[in-house]
Parts: C-alpha cells; sequence; structure tokens
C-alpha cells in the first residue's frame, strides 16, 4: 500500500467543508476556515494545510473555541476597523473586516484591521496575497502560545509569530513572504513527530534547555527564534503590535488562558494595508517599475524571490488538479468525519 494518498482538489475542499460541517462549525465558519486549508494544500504548504483539520477539530472538543458566532465590525477611526471574533476561529472576521480595510486604505493612503478575540492557526500569506490583489501592500502579523525561548534564553515567552508582507506587481502574482520568527513552524516539528524524523539542531532545546533533534523532546522544551537576537526583536515586536496595541492576549497569556488544553491559540491579529498609488503619488508606474527592477536583480543571479516555491506548488496542484498528503494523515481525516452526520 501506497504511504500517500491523493485526492482531487474538489475532494479536498468537500472534505474539509465536510470534516468542519460535521463535527459542528456552522457552514460559514466552515467555508472561512476550509478555504485557508485548501490554499495550504493546494500550494504546498503541508504544515498549515489539510493537517489543521486535525487541530481545529480537537480545539472546538476542547470546548473552548465557538463553532458559529458572527464577528462584530467597529469602525474604530478613519485609519482603524476592528472586528471581534468573540471567540471563534479567526477566519471569518479577517474576511468580514477586509472589504472596510480595503476601502480605507484606498481613502487614506493606509489603514489597519485588527482582529480581537479569535483562535489562530492558520497562515498569513492567503491574507496578504488577497490584499496585494486589489493593488495594496500589506502586511500581518500574530502571536501565538508562549513556545519560543527570547534569544539567550530557555524558556518559552514568545509565540512562533508568523510576519507576512505582500507587495503588488504590474504583471503576475505579488511579491509575497510569510515566515514565523521561530527556526521553524510549530506546524514543522508536529509533522516531524508524526513522520517519527528528527528535527534539525538549532529549532529547539529540551526542557533541560539542551539543545535537542527529538520533537517530542522539543516541543515539551522550547523552540528557538531564528537569526538569534534579530528574531527575537522581530518576535517581541509582533507580541507588542498584536498584543497590547490592539487591546489584546501576548503569547504568554494565551498560553495561560489555554490551561493545559492543547487548543489553538487565542489572542488578537494586526494587519496593514497601503495604498501605493497614494503613497507614491503621481509618479506610481515609474516607482512601480524601480520595485520591478529589485526583484530583477535577485532572478538576475539565480536566486529566489520567496513565494516562487509555492506558486510552482500551486501552479502543479491546478494542472494535475490533485494534492497528495500522508495516507496517516488521510486515514486519520477520515476518522474525524462526524457519525451523527
Ligand atoms: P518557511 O520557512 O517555509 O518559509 C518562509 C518564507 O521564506 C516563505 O515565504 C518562503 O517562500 C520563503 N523562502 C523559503 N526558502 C527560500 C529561499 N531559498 N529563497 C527565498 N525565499 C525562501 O515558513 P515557516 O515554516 O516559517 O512558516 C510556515 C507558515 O506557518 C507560514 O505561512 C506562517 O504564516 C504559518 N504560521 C502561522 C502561525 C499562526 O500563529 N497562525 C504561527 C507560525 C507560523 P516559499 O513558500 O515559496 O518557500
Ligand atoms: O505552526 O507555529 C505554528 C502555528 C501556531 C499557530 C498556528 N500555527
Amino acid at each position: 500500500m501506497s504511504d500517500t494518498h491523493t485526492l482531487s482538489l474538489d475532494d479536498a475542499w468537500s472534505l474539509s467543508v465536510r470534516i468542519l460541517e460535521s463535527n459542528g462549525f456552522s457552514p460559514d465558519h466552515a467555508r472561512a476556515i476550509a478555504r485557508t486549508i485548501w490554499q495550504g494544500q493546494r500550494d504546498e504548504c503541508h504544515s498549515h494545510g489539510l493537517y489543521r483539520l486535525l487541530v481545529c477539530t480537537h480545539t472546538l472538543k476542547t470546548g473552548k473555541v465557538s463553532a458559529n458566532a458572527v464577528p462584530e465590525l467597529t469602525d474604530a477611526a478613519p485609519g482603524l476597523v476592528r472586528v471581534d471574533a468573540r471567540g471563534a476561529y479567526s477566519l471569518l472576521a479577517y474576511d468580514t473586516g477586509r472589504p472596510v480595510l480595503i476601502e480605507k486604505a484606498r481613502k487614506q493612503g493606509i489603514a489597519a484591521l485588527a482582529i480581537n478575540h479569535c483562535y489562530h492557526f492558520s497562515a498569513l500569506w492567503p491574507e496578504v496575497e488577497a490584499i496585494a490583489a486589489e493593488g495594496l501592500v500589506a502586511l500581518a502579523m500574530t502571536p501565538s502560545h508562549s513556545w519560543v525561548a527570547p534569544h539567550g534564553g530557555t524558556k518559552g515567552v514568545f509565540g512562533t509569530n508568523p510576519l507576512a508582507f505582500a507587495w503588488p506587481r504590474p504583471e503576475g502574482n505579488p511579491f509575497v513572504f510569510d515566515f514565523a520568527t521561530s527556526a521553524a513552524a510549530r506546524g514543522e516539528i508536529e509533522l516531524h513527530r508524526r513522520a517519527g524524523k528528527a528535527i534539525p539542531e538549532g529549532w529547539a532545546v529540551d526542557s533541560d534547555g539542551q539543545t535537542t533533534t527529538d520533537a517530542e523532546a522539543a516541543m515539551k522544551g522550547a523552540m528557538l527564534t531564528f537569526g538569534g537576537h534579530k528574531g527575537s526583536a522581530l518576535s517581541a515586536m509582533i507580541e507588542l503590535m498584536a498584543g497590547p496595541l490592539i487591546g489584546d492576549f501576548l503569547s504568554l497569556e494565551s498560553q495561560a488562558y489555554d490551561a493545559g488544553a492543547g487548543a489553538t491559540p487565542y489572542h488578537g491579529e494586526l494587519i496593514l494595508a497601503i495604498d501605493p498609488k497614494i503613497f507614491m503619488g503621481a509618479d506610481h508606474a515609474v516607482h512601480s517599475q524601480r520595485a520591478e527592477a529589485l526583484f530583477d536583480a535577485v532572478l538576475g543571479q539565480g536566486a529566489r524571490l520567496p513565494s516562487q516555491r509555492r506558486y510552482e506548488a500551486r501552479a502543479r496542484s491546478e494542472a494535475s488538479g490533485t494534492v497528495t498528503i500522508p495516507q496517516a494523515l488521510y486515514d486519520d481525516l477520515q476518522a474525524l468525519i462526524s457519525e451523527d452526520e
């Protein structure tokens, strides 16, 4: 028997919606969650693809996340829209706030979307990419649970705190990067654990503060930041900007709130949108071309742009109409389809 399972893109979508709805998520939440999971699998971002269905349904079973809360939007200031997720996953709140964020950014050049009181498990690139598709520059960040030690320490303080950026280009896909400020996303360590594989050195220390390549020991110990003190400082910035600045939890507070349930982190998210036509003014086309020269200088020496692997994976998935996941994951997903369906 093969150790992988191939599904059509349509089946990956309907399986995701079916699992989420049969476990109790409302149709609106199920679709908003399924969309990001499906996009992740299509682009071969395995740590935030179909695997996340296990995490969402587990979190629902802990009784923590709301399956049906309707997000509440507040027009907080000319440059700020707030969406209260009211204890549900962040995705429907993002969908609710994005049009207002875009409208505000187009009106005055720059605007922010603050999502509050949300459970958050998803990759950020689908969110910044959708804003770049409207011709805007975007920056998104969020804390998580306090799994990551500050540079020079061995105990978790920061989250894996992703930072994502998108820059629209005159032709083709936007320039996008999206990375955890830890050496690796926690989801990557979890996938190594599931596959029985060692993790690279430098990702984590065990609970005694010693370097480890054991995924299980890493999850019990502390993860490390990327780039030493630099990743550590960026991670602290994300805690502050997407935590106290928007009146929401730090990763330490999310972890304490979890109280050992092992649920998805609970906190806020900050998304900024900038209209380059307003910032660049009448010379917009000229400055846009200067940005293109930067990308040419990277590509011209054989280096690649971030998201290139992802866009290639997307093209492959779309051409074949399929995605491939480990058979063990497929079996676990089948087991999630509720018998009460
Ligand atoms: P990766 O390290 O896999 O990738 C980070 C970025 O670097 C990507 O944009 C990637 O592009 C790019 N990149 C990788 N290799 C190169 C290269 N050789 N040259 C140029 N660019 C490169 O991401 P992480 O594991 O750190 O994060 C994975 C995901 O986890 C993210 O989407 C993030 O949002 C999510 N996450 C979510 C959290 C949450 O709380 N919601 C917490 C932590 C992470 P490409 O994809 O094309 O390789
Ligand atoms: O992979 O680090 C991670 C992560 C945390 C929350 C969602 N993804």
